[in-house]
């Protein structure tokens, strides 16, 4: 019976139909989606800590209502991102908990600090426009609510992504100052940007099963030739230097060839000894228990009407 409902649901798959949180779905199918939706909603919301270091210190005051706008974006993404992974079986309590215990895992790239303003810039541009590359294709993933979701966010990532650019655009047109901090901040985001999309295909264990069952519709090293190919003609609008010695047109792949990526660097950050995943921890914990007040006042009142409602 079960293998005849497998079959089925391959079939669903083969046709591009959206699985919807109802059907029925084999249990690996479940729990990958669990861990990547989970995720990528931790991502959002533990994004959203090297970017609010710097909203008090926007250099102007449209530049702070562009940055605030953008953060709080991240915080709706984390928010939709945890109601779609709900639908699979797991509470938000549950999801919380494996954060914060270290069991899920989060975006490497935010546990890197974001030293200048011109940081700001660099996250949008290459942070959000590596997100972009990966969550375009997401929009087509198999599983409804996530698909859905991933229509909203890549609009928005959109905006987020024009927004760092143009901070960066501002920099490397400004005086020699500004356009050395943008080179800096170019310098130091450009590798982690590169490993935040994932390992190399032959080290990906997820990749092959997960492009059977459509959640991932492109493998890690094509999203990050794609990442990269689009990224360095535009740093050579801003008239800023790639930090690679290695990168170089290739005519007959119609591609850039690139430099090695330091590996051990990306496992480090991902087993937690990144410079800053201590710190963001430690804020998402600390956020976590000092609202405790507040959700025990929040249930307090609900069963209080509930009572009052019964008698
Ligand atoms: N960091 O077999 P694979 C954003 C783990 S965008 C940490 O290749 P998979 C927007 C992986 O989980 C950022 N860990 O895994 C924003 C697995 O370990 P596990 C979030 C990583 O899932 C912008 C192991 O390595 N975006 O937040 C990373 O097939 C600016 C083996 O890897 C998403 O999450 C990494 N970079 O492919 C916010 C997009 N890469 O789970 C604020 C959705 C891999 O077995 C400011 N996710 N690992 O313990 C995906 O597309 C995929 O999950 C990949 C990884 C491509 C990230």
């Amino acid at each position: 019976h079960s293998r005849s409902l497998e079959r089925q649901f391959n079939e669903r798959i083969e046709r591009d139909e959206k699985i919807e949180p109802k059907d029925w779905m084999p249990e690996k199918y479940r729990k990958t989606h669990i861990r990547q939706i989970s995720q990528h909603a931790h991502s959002e919301i533990v994004g959203m800590l090297p970017e609010g270091n710097w909203i008090t210190r926007a250099p102007s005051l449209r530049r702070k209502v562009a940055l605030l706008a953008k953060v709080q974006d991240e915080a709706g993404h984390g928010l939709y991102l945890y109601s779609a992974c709900e639908t699979l079986g797991i509470s938000r309590d549950e999801l919380y908990e494996q954060l914060h215990t270290g069991k899920a895992k989060y975006s490497s790239i935010f546990n890197y600090p974001a030293l200048t303003w011109a940081d700001m810039g660099a996250i949008g541009w290459l942070v959000d426009g590596a997100a972009i590359i990966n969550q375009v294709p997401l929009c087509n993933t198999s599983y409804g609510p996530y698909a859905r979701a991933m229509i909203r966010v890549c609009k928005e990532e959109s905006f987020h992504q024009r927004q760092g650019f143009e901070i960066m655009l501002k920099l490397a047109n400004g005086t020699q100052e500004q356009k050395e901090m943008a080179q800096d901040a170019l310098n130091r985001w450009w590798w982690p940007s590169l490993m935040m999309l994932g390992p190399t295909d032959d080290k990906s264990v997820h990749t092959e099963q997960s492009m059977k069952w459509k959640l991932k519709r492109k493998t890690n090293d094509e999203l990050r030739q794609q990442f990269i190919d689009q990224t360095v003609p535009q740093a050579d609008v801003l008239g800023l230097t790639i930090p690679d010695p290695d990168l170089k047109w290739n005519e007959e792949r119609k591609s850039y060839d690139f430099g090695k990526i330091d590996w051990d660097e990306f496992w480090q950050v991902v087993k937690g000894h990144g410079p800053m995943n201590k710190e963001r921890m430690k804020a998402r914990v600390g956020a976590w228990e000092r609202g405790e007040w507040v959700r025990d006042a929040a249930m307090a009142h609900a069963e209080k009407k509930q009572a009052r409602k019964e008698k």
